[in-house]
């Protein structure tokens, strides 16, 4: 450990532990957050001891004990289950441990809570869909209860229906696994099928619109669907972008800018300074057309283009470096 020039103490001697504790780290999502958390940490000389997301609740609680027991500084605690975090997280403040929570409401004062606004992320998703298909459609809509980010998402769909009566909800489906998009494809291929009079399909999370997308394509349905989603990977601006993709939009922010900013939010504690309880990075409208016009092909070319999706003003100081990406 080398620490850094000019931060305050313990960042100015270096090694200071901090644990992520993700509930899911498979999907482009989540490895992108994960990148950005340990991006994040290295430019801070933090010992990022990052525990494994199996969507084990029992795990990812036995998880935040052993990192107690490592003596951490601080906690991260990206997605879970509040029921089974929220005593061994005061647990941890109780001995001294800052605690920060990313998507997971554990209605707790001392742990700022990091979101991507998600109510924002949906209605921009949404407003879009009445943009290009007026305000009567009958839907697909994608949906786990649960999930913080996406029960804020759903406050908004529920919102949105009652606001427009033409808007029928046709079918409800959806699945979070260790194989979510495959999952929900075979979801999606059974509602769809049986509900051929759906066109538009609110999917707010990449990788259940990556599962419609392939059960669409499997049906041979692709050309009368649109999927609105979450979220944004290279790998989801190429699904998005290909010819005769019914995905026609993603409203995202960039999850490397989320997970640094959590990092930040954890480090900003340790060091004594103060954070705001709701830290938020705003998300971006993404549409296939725009991303096909700007001739955009990864996420990098994104963080060239759209400011926020190389850096956010989140959790930031002085003595913190930010230009990660
Ligand atoms: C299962 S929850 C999935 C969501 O978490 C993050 O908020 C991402 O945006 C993703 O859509």
């Amino acid at each position: 450990a080398e620490g850094l020039a000019g931060a305050p103490a313990p960042f100015d001697k270096g090694g200071v532990k901090i644990a992520l504790i993700s509930y899911i780290s498979a999907g482009d999502f989540f490895q992108a957050y994960q990148a950005g958390a340990e991006a994040q940490a290295k430019a801070l000389d933090i010992d990022l001891r990052v525990f494994p997301g199996r969507q084990d609740a029992a795990e990812q609680r036995e998880q935040v004990l052993q990192a107690i027991n490592l003596g951490v500084s601080a906690l991260v605690i990206d997605h879970g289950l509040p029921e089974s975090l929220a005593d061994v997280a005061q647990q941890a403040l109780d001995t001294g441990i800052k605690v920060v929570a990313f998507d997971v409401n554990l209605n707790n004062p001392k742990i700022p809570q990091v979101e991507q606004s998600d109510h924002e992320l949906a209605q921009l998703a949404l407003d879009q869909a009445v943009k290009d298909n007026g305000a009567s459609f009958n839907a697909a809509y994608v949906y786990v209860a649960g999930f913080a980010p996406l029960d804020r998402r759903n406050e908004v769909w529920d919102k949105f229906k009652s606001q427009n009566s033409g808007v029928v909800e046709k079918t409800r489906f959806g699945v979070v696994n260790d194989t979510t998009a495959t999952s929900t494809a075979d979801q999606a291929k059974a509602a769809l099928n049986a509900n051929p009079d759906a066109t538009v399909v609110f999917a707010p999370y990449d990788e259940f619109a990556r599962g419609v997308k392939l059960a669409a394509n499997d049906l041979g349905i692709a050309g009368k669907l649109k999927i609105y989603s979450a979220d944004v990977s290279t790998a989801d601006i190429q699904e998005i972008t290909e010819e005769g993709s019914p995905w026609v939009a993603t409203v995202a922010t960039n999850p490397a800018v989320v997970g640094a900013v959590s990092v930040r939010a954890a480090a900003l504690q340790v060091a004594g300074q103060v954070v705001p309880p709701q830290i938020v990075v705003k998300p971006t409208l993404l549409t296939q057309e725009s991303l096909r016009a700007a001739g955009v092909k990864t996420i990098e070319e994104l963080a060239q283009k759209i400011p926020a999706f190389s850096t956010s003003d989140a959790a930031t100081a002085s003595w913190i470096p930010d230009k990660l990406f």
